[in-house]
C-alpha cells in the first residue's frame, strides 16, 4: 500500500490536479450525499468552474446515514481521484473542491448548524429518489415515508432530507439570513418543483407562515443530470493508486460523457457551471424527460431483462444484438412521446446513448441499476407508456420493460438463486407475491395491484396489461427474452 492521499504534493504525473488554488476556497455549498454519483458529477463540474473562471466556492459535503464516504475524505483534506474510463484507457483526475465532510448522525446538531451558516448559498442533493418521501399517487409529500413521519413529529432535530431542508430554512427565517438555494441533482422529473412541493408541504404541517416565507423567497431550481457512474470496486482504487501514486479510498470511476442542464434560479449566487460546460436555461423540464425516458427507461430495460437473462453488466447486454436493438426500440418510442428538445436531435442522441451504454471500460452493473425499481418505474417508463396508449401506440418496448421488472421481482434468478429485491417496498411486493401462483397473469395482476405505482390509465387499458402478462409468462417459464 502506498501512502495516503491528503495533498497534491508528489503525485505521479498520470494524475491531473486541480486548476486553482484549494487555500483560496471558503465553503459556499452544502452537498446531501456525497456518494459515486456526486463525486462523479457536481464536484468535477464545480471544479472545472473554478478552473475556468476562479471564485471561492467551496464544497462541504454531508452524509445523513453512512459514514464511510464521509470519514474517506476527511482522512483525504477532502480530495479524491476521479478514473474517467474509455476503450481508448483510463485518466485520472485528482478533484479538489471538497472541504469537509459531515456525518449527520454523529455529532447532534452539527448539520443544522451549517444549514444556518450565512456562507452556505446553495444546498444541494443527491440523495436517490426514494429518500424524498414523494407520493406518486398524490404528487407531493409522503406522510408514511419513515423519515417524513419521524421528522414531523420532531420537527427541530431532523433527519430525513426534507426535514433538514425545512429546519435549515427556518432558522434561517428567524436570523433574518438570505435563504440558500436548495439544489436537487436526482433523477426526477422536475426535480426542483418536486422538492418545493415537499419542502412547502412538510412547512405547512409544522407552520403554514413557514410555508409561505419559502413560497415567497425560496427558488427551487430543477437540473437535469447526466454520467454513467457504477459503483467503485477493487479494480477503481487499484487503477486510482497505479495512476496517482496515493491509496485512495474515495476514488470513483465514470465515462468520458458528462451533462448538466441547470434552471438559472439562485436566490445567493451560484459558481460559474457554465464555463465547465453546463447548459443554464429558463426551463428545464424538456431536457429533464427526454433523459428519464430515453437514457434512464432504456436502462431500466436493460437492467431488468439483462438481469434475469444472466448478464452482470449493461455492455454485456449491449453484446447480445437483440437486447441492444430492443434498447434502440425503447428509446425511438420515448422520443415518440416528447416535444422537441431545444438544440438537440434525438436521433443522435439515442445513437450516443447506444454508444455509451456499449462503453466495455465501464462495469456498469445490471443489479446495480435494478435497485429501487419501485420508484423509478413512474418517471422512466409508466408515465410514458400511459401517453404512448392515449396516442394510439401499442406501446410494446414498456410492456416488455415492465414484465421484465416484474420477472426481476420474483427475486429468483433463472438458476433458482434466490436475489435481494433492494427497493424500499420490497417486503410489500414479498408480502403481495407470496401465495401467488407463478404464472404471468397471476404474478402481473397481483403487482398491477401494489398501491400507488401503476396509474388508472395503464391497469385500465386490458389489451395492454394481457400484453405484459403474456410476456411475463414467456419470461417465468422459458426464461426467454420476447423480443418480438
Ligand atoms: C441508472 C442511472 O442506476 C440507475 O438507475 O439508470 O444511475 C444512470 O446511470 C444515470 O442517471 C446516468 O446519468
Amino acid at each position: 500500500m502506498t501512502e495516503r492521499l491528503t495533498s497534491l504534493v508528489g503525485l505521479a504525473p498520470t494524475a491531473k490536479l486541480p486548476g486553482y488554488d484549494r487555500n483560496l476556497l471558503k465553503a459556499g455549498i452544502l452537498h446531501l450525499g456525497p456518494g459515486a454519483f456526486f463525486r462523479a458529477h457536481f464536484a468535477p463540474f464545480t471544479d472545472a468552474a473554478l478552473a475556468a473562471a476562479g471564485g471561492d466556492w467551496g464544497i462541504e459535503v454531508a452524509s445523513l446515514r453512512t459514514a464511510d464516504v464521509a470519514d474517506h475524505l476527511n482522512q483525504q483534506n477532502g480530495l479524491y481521484t476521479m478514473l474517467v474510463r474509455d476503450t481508448s484507457g483510463t485518466k485520472a483526475e485528482i478533484i479538489g473542491p471538497i472541504l469537509r465532510a459531515h456525518v449527520a448522525t454523529r455529532i447532534p446538531g452539527d448539520l443544522l448548524q451549517r444549514l444556518e451558516d450565512p456562507a452556505i448559498r446553495i444546498v444541494s442533493l443527491t440523495v436517490t429518489e426514494k429518500a424524498y418521501g414523494f407520493d406518486a399517487a398524490s404528487g407531493g409529500l409522503d406522510l408514511n415515508h419513515p423519515d417524513v413521519a419521524a421528522d414531523l413529529a420532531n420537527p427541530h432535530a431532523p433527519r430525513g432530507v426534507i426535514g433538514y431542508l425545512v429546519e435549515g430554512l427556518s432558522r434561517r427565517r428567524a436570523k433574518g439570513i438570505t435563504p440558500f438555494t436548495p439544489l436537487s441533482c436526482d433523477n426526477l422529473p422536475s426535480n426542483g418543483a418536486v422538492l418545493k412541493r415537499l419542502v412547502v408541504d412538510f412547512a405547512e404541517c409544522i407552520d403554514p407562515s413557514l410555508r409561505q416565507w419559502i413560497e415567497q423567497n425560496v427558488p427551487f431550481p430543477s437540473t437535469m443530470v447526466d454520467r454513467i457512474t457504477p459503483a467503485s470496486t477493487e479494480a477503481t482504487y487499484r487503477d486510482a493508486e497505479t495512476l496517482t501514486g496515493r491509496t485512495d479510498l474515495a476514488a470513483i470511476e465514470t465515462e468520458p460523457f458528462t451533462q448538466w442542464v441547470i434552471e438559472d434560479h439562485f436566490v445567493n449566487g451560484r459558481p460559474q457551471w457554465e464555463k465547465a460546460g453546463a447548459l443554464m436555461v429558463e426551463d428545464v423540464s424538456a431536457y429533464e424527460k427526454m433523459k428519464l425516458r430515453m437514457l434512464n427507461g432504456a436502462h431500466s430495460l436493460l437492467a431488468y431483462l439483462g438481469y434475469i437473462g444472466g448478464y452482470e453488466f449493461v455492455r454485456d447486454v449491449m453484446d447480445d444484438a437483440g437486447l441492444a436493438g430492443l434498447a434502440r426500440r425503447q428509446m425511438n418510442a420515448a422520443a415518440a412521446t416528447l416535444d422537441p428538445v431545444p438544440g438537440i436531435d434525438l436521433d443522435a442522441y439515442a445513437d450516443e446513448l447506444i454508444a455509451r451504454f456499449a462503453n466495455k471500460a465501464i462495469a456498469h452493473r445490471t443489479y446495480q441499476i435494478a435497485m429501487d425499481g419501485t420508484q423509478k418505474l413512474p418517471q422512466r417508463l409508466l408515465e410514458p407508456a400511459t401517453e404512448a396508449l392515449a396516442n394510439g401506440s401499442r406501446a410494446e418496448t414498456y410492456a416488455i420493460a415492465v414484465a421484465a421488472w416484474m420477472r426481476y421481482a420474483l427475486g429468483v434468478d433463472r438458476n433458482g438463486q434466490r436475489y435481494e429485491l433492494r427497493d424500499p417496498r420490497a417486503g410489500e411486493i414479498a408480502a403481495l407475491l407470496a401465495d401467488v401462483p407463478r404464472n404471468g397473469g397471476a404474478v402481473s395482476a397481483a403487482l398491477f395491484a401494489l398501491p400507488g405505482l401503476f396509474l388508472a390509465a395503464l391497469t385500465s387499458n386490458v389489451a395492454w396489461t394481457e400484453d405484459v402478462a403474456n410476456k411475463l409468462e414467456i419470461l417465468i417459464q422459458d426464461n426467454k427474452l420476447p423480443l418480438i
